[in-house]
């Protein structure tokens, strides 16, 4: 009989590392979830020029245009990409708000911005 109990103990202790374990995997993929958002360059302009994200969302620039361009923070320190050719693209996460203005350092008068609430 006493046998029989110990078993049955074992056994509830064995289910309950189980779930803690299921539990625990649950928690840790649901933190990889980032938001995204995606500019396009294409003739000579950045596609949506005023791009509003939550912080903490990674930005895509994909370079759609035949020649290249670059993606430079006003500032020129927060963010700033090596000269991008067809279809390469550069991203950066905005982990702080505020509203960050940027051009393309090869032809300046290409200006847009992006707004972090
Ligand atoms: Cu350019």
């Amino acid at each position: 009989m006493i046998r029989k109990e110990r078993y049955l103990a074992a056994a509830i202790l064995a289910a309950a590392i189980a779930a803690a374990v299921v539990s625990t995997a649950r928690a840790g993929s649901s933190e990889t979830d980032n938001a995204k958002s995606e500019v396009k360059i294409d003739n000579f302009s950045f596609a949506p020029g005023e791009l509003t994200v939550a912080k903490g969302t990674t930005v895509l620039w994909v370079n759609r245009d035949d020649i290249p361009h670059t993606v430079v923070s006003d500032d020129k320190t927060t963010f700033k990409s090596k000269p991008l050719d067809t279809d390469d693209s550069f991203s950066y996460t905005f982990s702080k708000e505020g509203t960050y203005t940027y051009f393309c350092s090869i032809h300046p008068k290409m200006t847009a911005k992006v707004v972090v609430k």
